[in-house]
């Protein structure tokens, strides 16, 4: 049996580290500030602070989704948040998200100001705000919010469990591979028969539930997330391959990911977004399907 399969935990769990995971850099066991920064303010009213990580899209596709449909309230400015250089632990972010995770976003249109973090809570604030993206109707609206709240809750086992395992871990370990990609190819039926009858999580309306599902889920479809899609066999979950690729056609979620994005190709990436022609300096090929 190797070392690390016979691991026994201490009477008292102490820091270490040097632990060797991917990230390990940012990971330590308080919360707070490391250093005092400012944020900047940009010119519009919703500030947002962010990378286009998986969660952090969830925010750029709203925003851009809402400019689309003729919003002019949501303009936005999408600072770069590196999380990698531990800008999630300035005073200022802090101050935002004192949970020291992207996205966070502020609201400057109302005074005092309104601060708002975690992505389904800014999802929830902007399509409330503007009312678009969430249906009215009882019924309707409590589908939606769980297929939201689903994601939430259920996104973690994904990215903390099996693509930490995965992909980042120091070295592969059985024991936790099995457990999260079992958990993960269940979460998958479980969307596949959903969409087996459905253009969108809600029915035959786009919502924010699409919108907080499809970069996690959708694009582990495409097997850019973890490269993993050959191991799950994404592509036999076929109803969520089919919504999955639809949703990436639409013009707001190609311009959503581009936001903040500081990896791919360069037409990709649109490090910071202060205004709508920011974009028209990217070629913006399209991202994924790869
Ligand atoms: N539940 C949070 C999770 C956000 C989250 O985990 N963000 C990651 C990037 S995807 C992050 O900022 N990590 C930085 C860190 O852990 O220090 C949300 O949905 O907003």
């Amino acid at each position: 049996m190797s070392n690390e399969d016979s691991y026994t935990p201490p009477k008292v769990w102490t820091w270490d580290a040097e632990n060797g995971g991917k990230f390990a850099n940012i990971n330590r066991p308080v919360s707070g500030a490391t250093h005092e920064k400012i944020l900047p303010v940009g010119k519009h009213p919703l500030q947002l602070y962010s990378l286009a990580t998986p969660n952090g899209v969830k925010a750029t596709i709203l925003l851009e989704e809402l400019l689309e449909l003729g919003h002019e309230g949501a303009e936005y400015d999408a600072h770069l948040i590196d999380i990698t250089e531990g800008d999630q632990f300035s005073s200022g972010f802090v101050e935002v998200n004192p949970n020291s995770k992207i996205p966070a976003l502020m609201d400057h249109s109302l005074k005092p100001s309104i601060r708002v973090f975690e992505s389904g809570a800014i999802l929830l604030y902007l399509a409330e705000k503007f009312s678009s993206f969430l249906p009215s109707e009882i019924s309707s609206r409590s589908e939606c919010l769980s297929w939201l709240f689903w994601q939430m809750g259920s996104g973690p086992y994904l990215g903390g469990g099996f693509g930490h395992f995965y992909a980042y871990a120091p070295y592969k370990m059985e024991y936790p591979i099995n457990r999260f990609s079992m958990e993960i190819k269940r979460q998958l039926d479980v969307l596949d028969k959903h969409l087996a009858d459905k253009q969108y999580f809600c029915g035959d309306e786009y919502t924010i539930a699409d919108m907080a599902i499809w970069p996690w889920y959708g694009v582990l479809t495409f097997n850019t997330l973890y490269e993993a899609g050959e191991f799950l066999d994404v592509l036999s979950y076929k109803h969520l391959y089919r919504w999955a690729r639809e949703i990436n056609e639409r013009s707001a979620v190609q311009r959503g990911r581009m936001v903040n994005r500081t990896w791919g190709d360069a037409s990709e990436q649109l490090h910071e977004r202060h205004d709508a022609g920011d974009f028209d300096t990217n070629t913006q090929d399209k991202i994924a399907p790869e």
